[in-house]
């Protein structure tokens, strides 16, 4: 039976699976748990990333706002449900005027390392790439260099350094909406200079046709990590966003164990299908109960709401296991 190797967290969101589930993975039966106009200007509240944090949880929103730009803003909950984020967006701290000059933000993570929560994101900076800060109390952000050239998105750490380094993977993309895209991962003593890059997994067939990329931080398990992820179809109709799932080696993350052949959850339901981007599971974060097994999937929905779904760590490594083409 596969265990999630981490701490345990007894106030996880969770729903058990309804009888009638036919997934892996289902969804919370009150979703979207974020409306799109929970701020006075927000468009869209999507693409999200929370943790839990002093007993309860925090995070960092891609909250698109009314005049169509794209922000990052802090929140806070009791629950992992209902959010309570600021109007004002963060005003990230940083040293060199070169860095500090805000473009857009856009579909952040948060990886607890150590002692701190870094946050990864979207970074516009002479086009997109992968922007990076911390912080330690969801209040004040330190921004530290870009950590990759532009274009590149879906920047997202481990929880911890492997072989003494901090490590992420990443999607190498283009200035538009990007027809393809592989996942790659690097390595960095110092979060600011990343290297010894590693080609992880590119397209398949069917939902991951077009392009992937990494969701939520990865989970670790005595199994491999966990990497819920994204894929992209090219429809008559435009991009559908569904998710999968894969096992990386422990020591070697760029070594893909098994991937999942079948999605684990696309776009089916009103909230997922209609939207300002029609057809979009978008992944950014997922909470772990060590204790149980229990997981909680934060993900965009049609690029306008925050949509919940849950998982259980042993179904679901049994599925990517018996459903696998690597
Ligand atoms: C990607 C990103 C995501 C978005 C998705 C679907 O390129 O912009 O933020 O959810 O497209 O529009």
């Amino acid at each position: 039976m596969a265990t999630i190797l981490g701490s345990p967290l007894p106030n996880i969101p969770w729903q058990n699976k309804p009888a009638d589930a036919r997934g892996v993975v289902w969804r919370y039966d009150a979703n979207p748990i974020i409306p799109r106009d929970l701020l006075p200007d927000s468009n869209s509240i999507f693409n999200s990333a929370v943790v839990s944090y002093q007993g309860a949880f925090a995070g960092v929103f891609r909250c698109d706002d009314t005049r169509r730009e794209m922000q990052l803003h802090a929140g806070r909950s009791q629950d992992g449900i209902h959010w309570n984020i600021s109007p004002r967006r963060i005003q990230f701290i940083a040293d060199d005027t070169e860095i500090a000059r805000w473009q857009y933000g856009y579909d952040p993570r948060v990886c607890w390392i150590e002692d701190r929560y870094y946050v990864t994101w979207c970074n516009g900076y002479h086009g997109p790439t992968i922007g990076a800060a911390y912080t330690h109390d969801f209040e004040s952000f330190y921004q530290l260099e870009n950590a990759l050239l532009p274009f590149n998105r879906n920047g997202v750490l481990f929880p911890r350094k492997i072989g003494g380094r901090y490590a992420m993977l990443s999607r190498p993309s283009d200035n538009g909406h990007t027809p393809f895209g592989d996942i790659y991962y690097s390595e960095s003593p110092d979060m600011t200079f990343w290297g010894r890059h590693r080609y992880v997994m590119g397209t398949k067939g069917g939902w991951q046709s077009t392009k992937i990329g990494a969701g939520p931080v990865p989970i670790e398990t005595d199994e491999g990590w966990l990497l819920i992820y994204h894929g992209v179809l090219t429809s008559c109709n435009g991009f559908v966003y569904s998710m999968g799932a894969a096992l990386l080696d422990l020591d070697q993350p760029w070594k893909v164990i098994y991937r999942t052949a079948p999605y684990i959850l696309s776009p089916q339901t009103l909230y997922e299908c209609v939207g300002d981007v029609p057809n979009v599971a978008f992944p950014c974060a997922a909470l772990a109960d060590s204790a149980t097994g229990r997981i909680a999937i934060y993900y965009g929905c049609a690029d306008t709401v925050t949509g919940l779904a849950f998982a259980q760590v042993e179904e679901l490594i049994d599925f990517i296991k018996s459903n696998s083409a690597v």
